[in-house]
């Protein structure tokens, strides 16, 4: 898929989820290098950089989709031709492509052993970190059922719902305000992440900061699923991410409600450290007072 189209498929949500669209993005880079046929080192870095650009414009949160991108062109400013440059785009971008899917899986792989017996799940919106972690638990006996919040404006709890049922798990859709309503059943929840900030702070779907909180008050341990490339390095210096706000017309069309009505959407919150139990990443679980140590070791140099 050459760069516009994956940048206008991620803008319009075709392409969604934080790993998903960090994936897209450096294939796109990827495949474009290849495309490419001599022409000389200025020109490549100045259009290579533009591309990345593009598609990084398309979303502000999901700092995966920015972190992707500049893993994939990583030490291609220091080339000295225009071939080396090219290939080293390529390989970095199947070796991210690689990675992530395979972070993935080992995410899914540690979740097993945080549940101490059989219990019910809770999840919101649609991860494949937080659904790679369901179905493996499933697979180690360890699910008698997942509440699935459908996630409003986009309903993407219907797409895990979805995923689950295919895979075998049972599954139940809820709208996001039962969440409270089912809490008393519930053993442990796991989400996905679009950002992790230094201080341990998981940035996802909106809804989320609500079922963490649900979940404190229940005393039912919640666990985001991150893989490192979704931890944001200049956090460790203050920055915050960029919460994404979209089109009013996710929520109602404009028949249904009088134009002097104002509308607000904004797509994703941030939960604080102290309402987060674990981060499952790659490379183990952490206590999000651990962050910054993973930004230290995993990020350098990006
Ligand atoms: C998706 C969302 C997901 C995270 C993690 O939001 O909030 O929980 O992106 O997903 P949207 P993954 O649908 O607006 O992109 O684990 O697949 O990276």
């Amino acid at each position: 898929m050459d760069i516009e189209e994956t940048a206008s498929k991620i803008e319009d949500m075709t392409i969604r989820g934080a790993g998903r669209i960090a994936r897209a993005a450096a294939a796109a880079l990827g495949e474009y290098a290849e495309s490419t046929s001599d022409m000389k080192l200025k020109e490549f870095l100045e259009s290579i950089s533009n591309a990345a650009q593009r598609l990084v414009s398309t979303r502000p949160t999901a700092i995966s989709l920015h972190n992707g991108v500049r893993i994939t062109l990583r030490g291609v400013d220091s080339r000295k031709d225009f071939k080396s440059a090219r290939a080293l785009v390529i390989s970095n971008a199947a070796a991210f492509v690689e990675h992530s899917n395979s972070a993935v899986e080992k995410v899914g792989q540690l979740a097993p052993a945080l549940m101490k017996k059989p219990g019910k799940v809770i999840t919101i919106c649609n991860s494949s970190a937080a659904v790679s972690a369901m179905v493996a638990c499933h697979k180690a006996g360890k699910v008698t059922g997942v509440y699935a919040c459908e996630t409003r404006p986009r309903r993407q709890g219907l797409i895990t719902a979805r995923e689950l049922s295919e895979a075998g798990v049972p599954v139940t859709l809820i709208v996001d305000s039962a969440m409270r309503y089912v809490m008393p059943e519930v053993s442990i929840a796991f989400v996905g992440t679009d950002t992790l900030e230094s201080d341990g702070s998981v940035i996802n779907k909106i809804g989320t900061h609500l079922l963490a909180a649900t979940a404190r008050d229940f005393k039912v341990p919640f666990y985001a699923c991150a893989e490192t490339y979704k931890f944001l390095p200049s956090s460790k210096i203050g920055r915050r991410v960029e919460i994404e706000k979209r089109s009013s017309r996710e929520i109602v069309s404009n028949a249904e409600i009088p134009g002097s009505v104002e509308i607000f959407n904004p797509v994703f919150d941030r939960v604080p450290p102290e309402l987060v139990t674990g981060i499952i990443t790659e490379v183990g679980v952490i206590k999000p007072a651990d962050a910054i140590k993973i930004i230290k070791k995993y990020l350098g140099g990006i």
